[in-house]
């Protein structure tokens, strides 16, 4: 029994390394006027949601450099979704309030 479980275990691990890291999602909180986290680090195929949590004002989420329109104003409750395929440092700003900053580098 003891072996059958070391086994399993040796099994899991070996494959674990082999096996790419399956994508995840990172939240982005926009409150008070901020994206928060700001700064965020994912790896390729992974995306981003954020979240509008003010309790009344819009806000955007415009990859400007990118050549990314500008996007539809997200109200209170309204997320924004994107996937990063590409390794790369993206700077983004919410398109009503150029002050707003934030960046998502992707390894
Ligand atoms: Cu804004």
């Amino acid at each position: 029994m003891i072996k059958y479980i070391f086994l399993i275990l040796v099994l899991f691990t070996v494959t674990g390394c082999v096996i790419t890291v399956p994508p995840k999602t990172v939240q982005v909180e926009i409150i008070k006027f901020k994206f928060v986290p700001a700064d965020i680090i994912i790896n390729k195929g992974d995306s981003v949601i954020w979240t509008n949590k003010e309790k009344r004002q819009y806000h955007s989420v415009r990859f400007e450099q990118m050549g990314a329109p500008e996007p539809d104003y997200m109200f209170p409750g309204d997320i924004f979704t994107q996937t990063f395929d590409e390794a790369g440092k993206f700077p983004y700003r919410c398109g009503p309030h150029p002050k707003m900053l934030g960046s998502v580098t992707v390894k």
